[in-house]
């Protein structure tokens, strides 16, 4: 059995395409990568909109290469409903912390089929409520539908500038037509919101899987970041609208503690304005850190309740027990 430990990532970035849920999944009011941790930390969803759209994370600790299963990503698909997003990772070689570090992508099973170096632009539409036209780079173009389901503006609200160019890779559609009806099956495996969440496996990834950008093997002992970008292009004015790849977690897999068989992930602690509440009195010290990894204080064995009031205010943390990273912000 292998655990899934909760709130494992930081939002870094936020870069939907435009789509029928951007502005609403999540909304924003001034900060997109804010209001994604937001979401995800409630356990909502985060749309990537149309391809192209992505969202750019930190693992809360370094992700090691165990040539097994290491990260599951759950979104929201269901039976014949699946929007693949493409996974990448990236390790923080120049140790500063920040992405700007090679990109590997997660080489799934429709790796063979798939456009590298695929580039996509929106434009702002002339009003709200109108389509918005894209124009790729494979010579296709078209508009996303903005339909009556979803009536909020599609183009992303906080944006300035009147086009968005999204550069990354593109699967091939799913999308085909059964009795009838368009439905979106799931690829074998290597993608987000391509299976079930009930299917822990299929939404799970190996680092072993990370390619180059020539597709040879990244060879990763280590990932810090991961990148989930919206891989289909698919457009409907009904109600199904454009695909769009969710995403509700992003978490890591770790063999469970030999120590320790009675850990099970809903025994979180609570974080309250004053004060962090653990469920049973620690068995081990729990460590404080700043997000960027620096020591804050040690909670020792036997606390009940840590007074969290001394600590710098408006500051995000992260707490480690034994078992588990939580981030909590003071
Ligand atoms: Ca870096
Ligand atoms: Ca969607
Ligand atoms: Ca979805």
């Amino acid at each position: 059995m292998k655990l899934i430990v909760l709130l494992s990532v930081i939002i870094l970035s936020y870069d939907p395409a435009p789509g029928q849920f951007i502005n609403i999944l999540p909304t924003v009011t001034d900060n997109p990568a804010a209001a994604a941790q937001s979401a995800l930390d409630r356990g909502m969803l985060v749309s990537l909109g149309a391809a192209g759209g992505s969202l750019t994370a930190a693992f809360a600790e370094p992700v090691a290469n165990t040539h097994d299963y290491e990260i599951a990503i759950f979104g929201n698909a269901f039976s014949a409903s699946a929007e693949p997003g493409i996974i990448y990772v990236s390790k923080d070689i120049n140790h500063n912390n920040l992405p700007d570090d090679p990109w590997y992508e997660i080489a799934g099973s429709e790796y063979a089929n798939t456009t590298h170096n695929y580039t996509i632009t929106y434009y702002r539409p002339t009003n709200d409520t109108s389509d918005i036209p894209y124009q790729d780079s494979e010579g296709n173009t078209g508009v996303i539908p903005h339909n009556t389901y979803h009536p909020q503006p599609y183009f992303p609200s906080w944006l300035t500038s009147d086009q968005i160019t999204l550069h990354g890779s593109l699967l091939p559609s799913n999308a085909t037509t059964e009795n009838g009806i368009v439905v979106f099956q799931p690829y074998d495996y290597g993608y987000a919101d391509n299976h079930q969440n009930s299917d822990t496996l299929a939404c799970s990834i190996k680092i072993d899987w990370a390619v180059d950008s020539l597709g040879n093997t990244a060879d990763l002992d280590t990932v810090h970041f991961i990148r989930i970008q919206t891989g289909v292009l698919y457009t409907s004015s009904l109600q199904t609208g454009e695909q769009s790849t969710e995403i509700s977690a992003i978490n890591t897999i770790h063999e469970p503690n030999a120590l320790d068989n009675s850990f099970i992930t809903t025994d979180a602690p609570i974080f309250t304005t004053t004060e962090i509440l653990f469920p049973q009195p620690l068995q081990h010290p729990a460590r404080i850190y700043t997000i960027t990894g620096q020591y804050v204080a040690t909670i020792p064995i036997g606390t009940g309740q840590y007074a969290t009031t001394t600590l710098p205010r408006n500051i995000t943390y992260l707490l480690r027990t034994e078992n588990a990273t939580y981030r909590f912000r003071h």
